[in-house]
């Protein structure tokens, strides 16, 4: 079995990279406990301990977290999906969009809503397993995908129900890309809108091959739903010569009208600098996605791309704008159109591991929050920037209102505990999701999943 990327990087690079030098604006995340800032109550815990001490999720609950606005009997809620290592399930919980407060089991108005609902995994490899979250299937409730590399293959739990959400037991899997990956395959997935309708895109990266007579780039398979099963749409090569693809995101970051596709190629030596990283960008608007350009700061051992994501942060009316993590402690934030040589701005936000953007203070515009789980000895930080509202100038300056964020709690040893392994910003709510995969719970468990609500 392949070692995950993130684990290769943490032992090769943090042996000789500066922990996270921490922003403006926050308490350090070092000590005992960081306090959650001044009129944030502090966070809901989705991993709570039984009667008889015992974790009802196993280890490593928060490996993997995604989540998404959703409407219920007329009120806005969260699905949040979280996975855990050995009970190889999917938990799924309905969270006040308002409050984070837990709503399995009770109603909404006249609607009720079904207890907590457990997904049952067909395979579920420790690292090596990505869940995301997005509408495949234009019917406006949040589907759950997941790769299944053991079995070469994603799986998609489709949201069902009506009035209230359920999900299936049983996923329906993607086809295979045909002809069959030569390497790993799926390597890493991402949900979004690429083709302009209603529904989301899924974008499954599959490994290359480096050496041998068949010297392959890795590869991009798009997927759409399309008379009810999703098709392998279009697949892109990534150029000659890049290297791993870490990282993908897709929205309208060039200019024209059709949603585009970035792919981050973090350890790229870009002009003879060592591993400077590279963000490729994919033209939504030419055919096929055949023109593309690509970006990167060009400084030494950065690893530009380690992440990247999209989001409405600057305040144009059109486009959406690129954040690109490196692992050198430091987020670049391009407003769009990206093909117009934009200047970033550049915020310190720690060794990123996890990155999210979505709309956490209600106008309008994308906030960020990096997680950053190896920073305190590995007790991890969570670095928030919020946007700033108010009247044009657009592009709006960085945003002015920033925290970071380190364990609420310490349970056990802090060190290790990794508080930021995934973060997200639930768009639409008022909900900022973070995990600390290896804080003990209970007498059997670890991992805990924070949910703060943003004032
Ligand atoms: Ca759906
Ligand atoms: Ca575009
Ligand atoms: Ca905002």
């Amino acid at each position: 079995m392949p070692k995950p990327l993130n684990s290769i990087w943490l032992s090769l690079i943090a042996s000789f990279l500066s922990v996270a030098a921490f922003g403006k604006g926050g308490p350090s995340p070092c000590g005992p406990v960081s306090p959650t800032p001044n009129g944030w109550l502090p966070p809901t815990k989705l991993h709570l301990a039984g009667p008889n001490g015992t974790a009802p999720y196993g280890t490593s609950f928060g490996v993997q977290v995604a989540a998404r606005k959703a409407e219920i009997g007329g009120l806005s809620v969260a699905v949040v999906a979280v996975g855990s290592f050995d009970t190889k399930k999917i938990e799924v919980f309905f969270l006040d969009a308002g409050t984070g407060g837990k709503l399995d089991g009770g109603s909404i108005g006249t609607v009720p809503l079904q207890p907590h609902i457990s997904l049952p995994m067909p395979d579920w490899i420790p690292g090596a397993t990505i869940m995301k979250m997005g509408d495949v299937n234009s019917d406006f409730r949040p589907d759950v995908v997941v790769s299944l590399r053991g079995q070469g293959n994603v799986a998609i739990f489709l949201a069902n129900g009506s009035g209230a959400l359920t999900y299936p037991s049983a996923p329906v899997v993607l086809p295979q890309p045909s002809p069959a990956p030569l390497g790993t395959y799926p390597y890493n997935l991402a949900v979004g809108n690429l083709a302009g309708d209603e529904g989301d895109e899924i974008a499954v990266t599959a490994r290359g091959t480096a050496s041998g007579k068949n010297v392959m780039p890795d590869k991009v398979h798009l997927f759409q739903w399309s008379a009810g099963s999703l098709t392998n749409y279009r697949t892109i090569v990534a150029p000659a010569g890049s290297g791993v693809i870490a990282s993908l995101a897709m929205g309208d970051l060039i200019g024209g009208t059709a949603p585009d596709l970035a792919i981050s190629d973090p350890k790229a030596d870009v002009n003879g600098v060592r591993d400077a990283g590279r963000v490729y960008l994919y033209n939504g608007d030419s055919p096929d996605f055949s023109t593309f350009f690509s970006i990167s700061p060009e400084t030494r051992d950065q690893l530009f791309g380690v992440e990247i994501g999209i989001g409405k942060i600057k305040g144009s009316p059109s486009f959406s704008d690129l954040v690109s993590a490196t692992f050198a402690n430091l987020a670049y934030v391009y407003p769009a159109p990206l093909d117009l040589a934009p200047i970033p701005d550049i915020l310190a936000a720690g060794q990123a591991n996890s990155l999210a953007t979505g709309d956490v203070n209600g106008d309008f515009l994308a906030d960020l929050v990096v997680g950053d789980p190896f920073s305190c000895s590995g007790a991890g930080a969570a670095y928030v920037f919020l946007s700033q509202s108010g009247p044009p100038p657009v592009p709006l300056p960085i945003p002015e209102k920033s925290y970071v964020l380190g364990p609420p709690e310490i349970v056990g040893p802090s060190s290790g505990i990794g508080f930021g392994f995934r973060v997200q910003a639930v768009d639409g709510t008022q909900l900022l999701i973070i995990s600390a995969k290896s804080i003990p719970v209970g007498s059997n468990g670890s991992g805990q999943v924070y949910v703060y609500q943003v004032n």
